[in-house]
């Protein structure tokens, strides 16, 4: 059967950032990985386009949502064509094809008796685009799962029974217990649903972007919901409901990569609309844990979001995707940080597997001008069983969505080889005329290579081809040389150019901070939004579990108060240190939480010659001062 990933669509309020690119390459690894076995798998991405926050963002930039949403669903096509990501389908929620495939569901819920109209009260977090109970809310005011305000709203909406479903998705999670990874996971996805299901609001009506209901309703007055909107998007690519060829049957064996934030849409919302169009549910829904950067959350506020754009252009496309997938297990948070990656890529990719392709490379062209060919393996026997039986174990790791034990595993193979380089010494071998048993090491070595390329290609596609052409193999070995655990006897090689040559840990990190990142041009009216004022510190705490974050309780005058700010400047100073100075801050940014601490601004800052953090600071001007 065909299989089909995809990951989620991605909101174009903001350009990709690492965990945009992580959810990306996993699902790319994952189609490599199918392809290299054998079975056909379509891979989609795309962008979610429409909402409250979308309108906002276009708003604040002076666009129309269309000249907006154009404009950044372009950026993330083009990154994932840069990184090769070897996407079959962009599906854009703004495509007129997605829009009709959209409206024929709801009709389709709505035949079904799963859609009624009603009111719906609650507070809407325009960020997550959801309303939650006053219940729910963290301080009666801030969303749970963003930390950012919410807003009380009531309005009349159209709903869709969820609470009908509640005892079907419990057979179904039974029925299939592994349909949800990590299963801790599925775990949490259970307890929410025998915690009851309230019917779900499946329309707006505050604002205009976004999908109107279909014309049988006759209804202006609301648009649809983003979040029944976006998962449609999955399908409506498919041909559901539109005159797209129809690849229908794709769904049959549908597999979501998603974040741990939107689980509950995928393992609840998503099975439940599909139980209502009695189409197929997912096969496998996979869930990543979060990135965090130098260990705080990625926030524009902290400015510490990392564009993997960078990190793509300092370090190259397969040391991040390297990074990234063996860092951390899949389905826990990890910390990204540029010392972490150096030091990743230096060990494994350099020291392990490129170091390697060198020693075998300067060998083989020293005593054997290239060409290798031996008779037998006969000393090599206890290396070549233990490299079937890592080979062998590596599958599970696949199956279960534990890509970094697979590569950790895999690269067993590697220092079995620069052991056995090590042990065997081939130079003192030649020396006393061992010439064949030489011959059998480098022919051994070439094969751990060949196995190994193949088996790395859903990981480092690039390295993988580069070392099959110094190799002379191909895919079309992957029988002889996986399944069936054969090893050749003969190989010419082809040299190229050292895989990965050490990373200097400092000089990235300097041009890192080096990079001038020029922003988009505003016009005065934008830059009038941003109220900036002058506030006097007059305490600064500590952040338990945080050696980055300080808390500043900053007093901006009488007419304004004083305001709790949460800022990363830790490294850079001590509390001691702030106590009374002058700064500037921004006071007009929404409220927002780091580790569960209200803020509520940014100070400004910047970056000195040694590329120290150095407040903006002023002298003698009155608290509450307007800078600009
Ligand atoms: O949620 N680390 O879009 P999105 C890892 N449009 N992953 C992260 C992350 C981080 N720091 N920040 C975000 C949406 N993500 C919806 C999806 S699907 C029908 C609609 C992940 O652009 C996040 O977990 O806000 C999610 O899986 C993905 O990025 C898209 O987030």
């Amino acid at each position: 059967m065909v299989k089909y990933v995809t990951t989620p669509i991605y909101y174009v309020n903001d350009i990709p950032h690492i965990g945009h690119a992580y959810t990306t390459i996993l699902c790319d690894m994952f189609k490599r990985y199918q392809t290299i076995k054998g079975n056909e798998c379509l891979l989609l991405t795309g962008t979610d386009e429409h909402g409250q926050k979308i309108e906002n963002s276009a708003k604040l930039r002076d666009k129309t949502p269309k000249e907006y949403t154009d404009e950044v669903s372009f950026k993330f096509q083009n990154l994932w064509n840069k990184f090769d990501i070897a996407y079959d389908y962009f599906v854009r929620t703004t495509n007129e094809s997605h829009d009709s495939g959209v409206k024929r569901a709801f009709e389709e819920m709505y035949k079904n008796g799963d859609i009624y109209k009603g009111y719906y009260e609650g507070h809407y977090c325009i960020s997550c685009e959801t309303f939650f109970t006053k219940r729910q809310l963290v301080d009666d005011y801030f969303c749970p799962d963003c930390g950012k305000e919410t807003n009380p709203l009531k309005e009349e909406s159209y709903f869709f029974r969820l609470s009908k479903y509640e005892k079907k998705l419990l057979e179904w999670y039974n029925e299939n217990p592994n349909i949800i990874m990590p299963l801790h996971k599925r775990n949490e996805v259970i307890k929410f649903v025998e915690g009851g299901l309230s019917d779900l609001s499946i329309t707006r009506s505050g604002f205009k972007w976004g999908i109107s209901l279909p014309p049988f309703i006759d209804d202006n007055k609301h648009i649809m919901y983003v979040w029944l909107d976006a998962l449609l998007s999955y399908i409506t690519p498919l041909g559901y409901g539109n005159d797209i060829p129809n690849k229908m049957y794709l769904f049959n064996d549908a597999t979501h990569f998603v974040g741990k934030d939107i689980l509950r849409f995928h393992a609840v919302y998503w099975p439940a609309f599909l139980m209502s169009l009695k189409l197929p549910l997912p096969k496998q829904i996979y869930t990543h844990g979060w990135w965090t950067i130098d260990g705080v959350k990625m926030s524009k506020s902290i400015g510490n979001v990392v564009n993997p754009d960078d990190i793509v252009n300092m370090y190259g496309l397969e040391v991040m995707r390297y990074f990234l997938i063996r860092e951390v297990p899949f389905g826990q948070d990890g910390d990204f940080s540029h010392k972490a990656l150096v030091d990743r890529a230096n060990s494994d990719l350099s020291d392990t597997l490129g170091n390697l392709v060198n020693r075998l490379l300067g060998m083989s062209d020293k005593y054997f001008d290239l060409n290798l060919e031996c008779e037998n393996f006969d000393y090599l026997k206890n290396e070549i069983e233990q490299v079937s039986s890592i080979i062998r174990s590596l599958e599970i790791y696949m199956v279960n969505m534990m890509p970094h034990r697979y590569l950790e595993e895999l690269w067993k193979i590697f220092d079995i080889a620069n052991v056995s380089i090590t042990k065997y010494a081939p130079w003192e071998m030649m020396k006393i005329g061992k010439v064949d048993d030489v011959k059998s090491l480098l022919v051994f070595i070439s094969n751990i290579l060949s196995k190994g390329a193949l088996l790395i290609y859903p990981i480092l596609p690039h390295t993988a081809r580069e070392m099959m052409k110094c190799l002379k193999v191909d895919f079309s070995l992957y029988n002889k040389l996986i399944e069936n655990d054969e090893l050749l006897n003969k190989f010419t090689l082809t040299k190229i150019p050292p895989l990965f040559p050490k990373l200097e840990a400092q000089i990235i990190i300097n041009r890192v901070e080096e990079k001038i990142d020029l922003k988009d041009e505003i016009n005065i009216s934008q830059f009038d939004k941003i109220d900036i004022r002058v506030g006097r510190i007059i305490e600064a705490l500590d952040v338990k579990d945080s050696n980055k974050l300080l808390i500043l309780k900053i007093d901006f005058g009488v007419n304004i108060g004083i305001k709790q700010i949460v800022s990363g400047i830790a490294k850079y100073y001590s509390p001691n240190d702030l106590k009374n100075i002058l700064v500037c801050a921004i006071i007009n940014l929404k409220p927002t939480k780091f580790m569960g601490i209200l803020s509520e601004g940014m100070v400004l800052s910047t970056k000195d010659s040694k590329g120290m953090l150095r407040l903006v600071s002023v002298c003698d001007v009155e608290v509450g001062s307007k800078v600009g």
